[in-house]
């Protein structure tokens, strides 16, 4: 492919032209890539993103059926970019019940065949490690069928911490009790310095890391998160990328790269006026499409239509992604940062967006195994 058309800088177009046969970009040339504004550029970087993606992934587009399960709210990490925490005195905390967890799963089963649940909360310090344990032990004698893809690495090292154990010693309590695979999250930006100004109590970056090689270690895939938009720079994105591009080469345990358009609604960020509105849809979208070319060794690269809206996500498929996450249920963490129409998706409400891409719908498992292709 030739992206030497007029307009277009001859440094990007060559940094292009070797993503388009697959070779390794470096950060100088990721930044390049990031920082460009001119329009012709930005659709040149989509045409090779899209490229690499069909290359690599084809023209599939799969989601999952599943349902996001919040377990409390109740936080001490505090984090500036989060307006769904509570602290323990405010009003409208919670923890919720094993039975209320299992109550959740029995209606979103009888709505549609959800294969996955997916569980995130806070860190809570008034909750054991056998409450967790409960919760995966009794999903996985209620419904022996589900992916469990349960706690971040930061809330396993916290919960680790708290309980004296060894992360190592958690995951393997966790993979006994049904844990099958970890989400992304909590990954944020790999930066310790962005960390000590936006999220000062939560894990450092290699924190994160390591809890995910000992994840991966033991056979528990997860996905990597980028949490973008806020005070961070083009290099801190590259760098993180470039930090999950190691891992990846070193354990091959990421499943996927869902990078989080940051919403800043209700947020201490947002209060402090440090982050006064969400990124545009163009920055959304390059990051999608230098996130597919500098991951040259994940297969797969999601436009998360919660925190991106559902019309720009659909675009993200032309500019590399190739997975639509899921149906949800009933999103809390972006509701709560002020995105109030994109909680949950319908099968023919995803099906017609990736169709009206010229893409082929289908449903997938959590690691990404085709059950179904939708016609
Ligand atoms: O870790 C918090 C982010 C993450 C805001 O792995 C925010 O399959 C935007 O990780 N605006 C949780 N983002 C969500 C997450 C996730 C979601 C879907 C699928 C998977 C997966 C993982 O959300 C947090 C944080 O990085 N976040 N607040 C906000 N205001």
């Amino acid at each position: 492919m030739n992206f030497n058309s007029e307009k277009f800088n001859s440094d990007t177009s060559e940094i292009l032209e070797r993503a388009a046969k697959c070779e390794k970009i470096s950060e100088k040339d990721g930044i390049a890539l990031m920082n460009l504004t001119n329009s012709n550029d930005i659709l040149n970087l989509g045409i090779a993103a899209d490229r690499i993606r069909k290359q690599k992934v084809g023209d599939i587009v799969s989601f999952v059926l599943n349902l996001h399960i919040n377990y409390t709210n109740t936080c001490i990490s505090k984090c500036e970019f989060c307006a769904y925490y509570k602290d323990k005195e405010d009003k409208g905390g919670y923890v919720l019940s094993v039975n209320e967890i299992l109550e959740m799963i029995k209606k979103a089963k009888q709505i549609s065949n959800i294969t996955e649940v997916h569980i995130v909360g806070a860190l809570n310090p008034e909750i054991s490690a056998e409450y967790y344990e409960d919760i995966l032990k009794e999903i996985r004698k209620n419904f022996p069928d589900l992916a469990i893809k349960a706690f971040t690495a930061t809330e396993i090292f916290f919960i680790a911490k708290k309980n004296k154990s060894s992360v190592k010693e958690i995951l393997e309590r966790f993979k006994d009790a049904g844990l099958n695979f970890m989400p992304g999250g909590g990954a944020e930006i790999l930066n310790d310095e962005i960390r000590a100004k936006i999220c000062p109590n939560k894990i450092k970056s290699d924190e994160w890391l390591n809890v995910m090689e000992t994840a991966h270690k033991l056979n528990i895939k997860s996905n990597a998160t980028m949490l973008y938009g806020h005070i961070e720079s083009s290099g801190d994105r590259i760098r993180h990328i470039l930090k999950l591009r190691d891992l990846q080469k070193k354990t091959n345990g990421f499943l996927g790269f869902i990078p989080l358009s940051f919403h800043p609604k209700g947020t201490k960020l947002d209060k402090e006026r440090i982050v006064k509105m969400p990124v545009s849809g163009i920055e959304d979208l390059k990051v999608i499409a230098v996130s597919r070319i500098l991951l040259n060794n994940f297969d797969n690269v999601r436009a998360y239509w919660v925190m991106m809206g559902k019309n720009l996500a659909q675009v993200a498929l032309h500019y590399g992604a190739n997975d639509f996450d899921g149906t949800v249920g009933k999103e809390n963490i972006t509701y709560s940062a002020g995105k109030i129409s994109e909680r949950s998706a319908g099968i023919d409400e995803l099906k017609n967006l990736i169709k009206g891409a010229g893409r082929i719908p289908a449903i997938r498992t959590t690691d990404y195994k085709i059950i179904e292709i939708l016609e």
